[in-house]
């Protein structure tokens, strides 16, 4: 008991002494001595701050809607861009005039945001940051060809990420990581139109990227999305073609959930298969990748998805909390 409490003590001394030397990863209390012969890796998470994402939400949609070819789309686009840099992030923006379903020209922007761009192994985060031009599934008919907020589908990931990007400027995870905000994603077609409904007409954004990386044949270990990460009580269930393309990254970030208490909001079962960018990036870029989103066996997202009261009355911070703090579960303690 006694030698017990020993080791005890000189493992918080290595704590302690890890935690005054700032940012230090690793401590190793493996001197050979007797007593302190055990070896402690410390891994500090930094903790996310749901306020701070929540501002990130509503300064996104303070802009109105980003739809693609708007002002609105082109000003947020500008204060993505100038965030990730103020972060300390090397920033690439890719645009590319890409077609929609109708054949109207979307000027589309992804944006970028890299730390340790020189480190090899490497973490793909993904959110997108346009918004659907349409409330097409919304209540009420009438509102049916007016552009949503996207408080939630679209903001609530970009959030997330640039909570993230802030955190991790004042700690950097060993491993490199691309926060990658992917434009043109919800301009499928709507539900009132009559021709055919295409997969492709989805996550136009992705699709470009994963054809051509921002950095020539870039590669990550795994990827997630972020998609629709705000909703008040929301579950995220392990979506189909993520488990499909990269069961393990579920496992990993599911487990990751279960250990900070969030296992009522990442839930162990089997939700629907999403058409997101997640599978674009899977299926093109072959980088494996999954999606947190709220969607279940049965096909439904929130209420509130592509409909008018898609705004900040509806975005929680408690969930942007646990999904904030279960990404940097993941990312810091990967090695
Ligand atoms: C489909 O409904 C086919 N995909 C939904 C992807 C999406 C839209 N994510 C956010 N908005
Ligand atoms: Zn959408």
């Amino acid at each position: 008991m006694k030698k017990r409490k020993m080791i005890m003590a000189a493992s918080m001394l290595v704590l302690l002494s890890a935690f005054s030397c700032g940012g230090g990863t690793k401590a190793s209390g493996n001197t050979g001595g007797k007593d302190t012969d055990v070896a402690v890796e410390t891994v500090q998470v930094p903790t996310f701050n749901a306020d701070s994402a929540y501002q990130y939400v509503k300064r996104q949609v303070d802009f109105g809607p980003r739809v693609p070819n708007t002002g609105g789309h082109v000003a947020c686009g500008n204060y993505l861009a100038a965030q990730l840099e103020a972060f300390g992030a090397k920033v690439t923006n890719q645009y590319a005039e890409l077609i929609a379903y109708d054949g109207t020209l979307l000027k589309a922007r992804n944006i970028i945001g890299s730390y340790r761009p020189e480190a090899k192994k490497r973490i793909a985060l993904f959110a997108h940051w346009d918004t659907r031009p349409w409330a097409d599934n919304d209540p009420d008919a009438k509102n049916h060809q007016t552009p949503i907020l996207g408080a939630n589908d679209g903001a609530s990931g970009v959030g997330v990420l640039l909570e993230i990007a802030r955190l991790i400027q004042g700690q950097l995870p060993e491993l490199g990581i691309d926060l990658i905000l992917f434009d043109a994603e919800d301009g499928g077609a709507p539900q009132f139109y009559k021709g055919e409904h295409k997969e492709e007409y989805w996550c136009l954004g992705s699709q470009y990227w994963a054809r051509n990386p921002h950095v020539s044949g870039y590669n990550a270990r795994f990827g997630i999305l972020l998609d629709m990460v705000g909703g008040p009580g929301s579950a995220f269930l392990k979506e189909g073609y993520s488990e499909q393309f990269a069961k393990d990254i579920n496992k990993k970030v599911w487990k990751a959930a279960a250990r900070l208490g969030y296992g009522s909001t990442f839930v162990d079962e089997a939700g629907g298969y999403v058409t997101d960018d997640h599978l674009f990036v899977n299926r093109d870029a072959r980088i494996k990748t999954i999606d947190i989103i709220p969607y279940n066996p049965d096909g439904d997202f929130t209420d509130t998805w592509h409909t008018l009261a898609d705004n900040m009355e509806h975005i929680d911070r408690g969930t942007l909390q646990r999904v904030g703090q279960t990404v940097l579960e993941v990312i810091y303690k990967e090695r």
